[in-house]
């Protein structure tokens, strides 16, 4: 081919693509809309990943940030800074991140960083591995320049004291025990990406790890397709490796919300629930369409869509 026509023709493709490209955005009724979701009444967080998302940063690092703001919150005894501690009086945080091209870094068991899922997003973009544990997640947050900070605020210690005094174990998440914050978030070049992090149970065994710092069971996202995080329970979120589950039903062509209660519905029908637990995914799909279900009432979500952050009861299975 001669070299002006050649030069004409990967003109005229490009000029094409981008034609078509908007023709389909048209007729799909596509726009560049930005859209965050996160478990329970993660206000604040949610609120920062949808600004960054609206400011046009991509989706991984509007969730990285959103999520920060729960893990910094002495308040909030299920995350970070603050979460409640296992049975010996320490506090281990698990976390994992994802991204629109099917990358992800998790980190488990972690003691004395806060930000553990910038932490995972390091070990994804930084390390030639996915999982990093225990000391030496730690050491490698401390040599990436991460601060080493006491995660047991007066208040955990004292209400974990209060609890060695009757010392009555029954792992369950319900609606007092809750808040590690999963996210979603759609951002301009219609990618999606997601964050988890939590303390895990409160009281935990020492070393036990939930489903949150798990790819495929915490959080699992398929750019195609779209995402899915989970809280509550996590021995069995695992056990059915829900928020896979919940992409794969996506993909077979269920909306977020039908994916979410089927999932939901598996743990349901295979459990006597003689202890009460507490287990809710929230998803999205790639055309920014939101979904939630929780085994018992109470469980919440935020949505930043179009500017404003809304909490969103979700609909339960008992
Ligand atoms: C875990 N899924 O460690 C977490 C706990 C949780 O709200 O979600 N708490 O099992």
């Amino acid at each position: 081919m001669k070299r002006r026509n050649f030069i004409f023709d990967i003109f005229s493709i490009s000029l094409m693509s981008s034609f078509t490209a908007r023709l389909k955005a048209k007729n799909l009724n596509i726009t560049p809309m930005v859209r965050s979701i996160s478990t329970w009444k993660t206000t604040e967080a949610n609120l920062k990943a949808g600004l960054m998302l609206d400011d046009g940063f991509d989706g991984l690092n509007a969730a990285v940030a959103g999520v920060a703001i729960e893990e910094e919150n002495p308040k909030n005894t299920t995350v970070g800074f603050g979460g409640a501690p296992d049975r010996t009086g320490r506090v281990s945080l698990d976390a994992c991140v994802m991204n629109h091209l099917g990358d992800c870094g998790s980190v488990v068991a972690v003691e004395n960083i806060v930000n553990v899922a910038r932490l995972a997003k390091d070990v994804m973009e930084k390390t030639p591995h996915v999982m990093l544990a225990g000391k030496g997640a730690e050491e490698y947050a401390i040599s990436e320049g991460y601060k080493k900070t006491n995660l047991l605020t007066k208040k955990s210690k004292d209400d974990w004291k209060k609890w060695l005094e009757s010392e009555e174990y029954r792992p369950i998440i319900n609606i007092k025990n809750h808040d590690t914050i999963g996210m979603l978030c759609l951002d301009k070049n219609n990618n999606i990406s997601g964050a988890c992090t939590t303390s895990g149970l409160a009281y935990k065994m020492k070393g036990r790890v939930g489903d949150s710092p798990i790819i495929g069971s915490g959080l699992f996202i398929d750019n195609e397709v779209g995402g899915a995080v989970a809280t509550g329970l996590g021995e069995e979120v695992i056990k059915t490796v829900g928020s896979y589950l919940v992409v794969e039903l996506m993909r077979q062509g269920m909306t977020p919300q039908t994916a979410c209660e089927v999932a939901i519905k598996r743990i349901v029908t295979s459990n006597k629930q003689e202890n009460k637990f507490q287990v809710a995914y929230i998803a999205i799909n790639k055309n920014g369409d939101v979904g939630s279900y929780s085994i018992e009432p109470g469980f919440t979500y935020m949505d930043y869509y179009r500017g404003k952050n809304n909490e969103i009861k979700t609909k339960s299975a008992l």
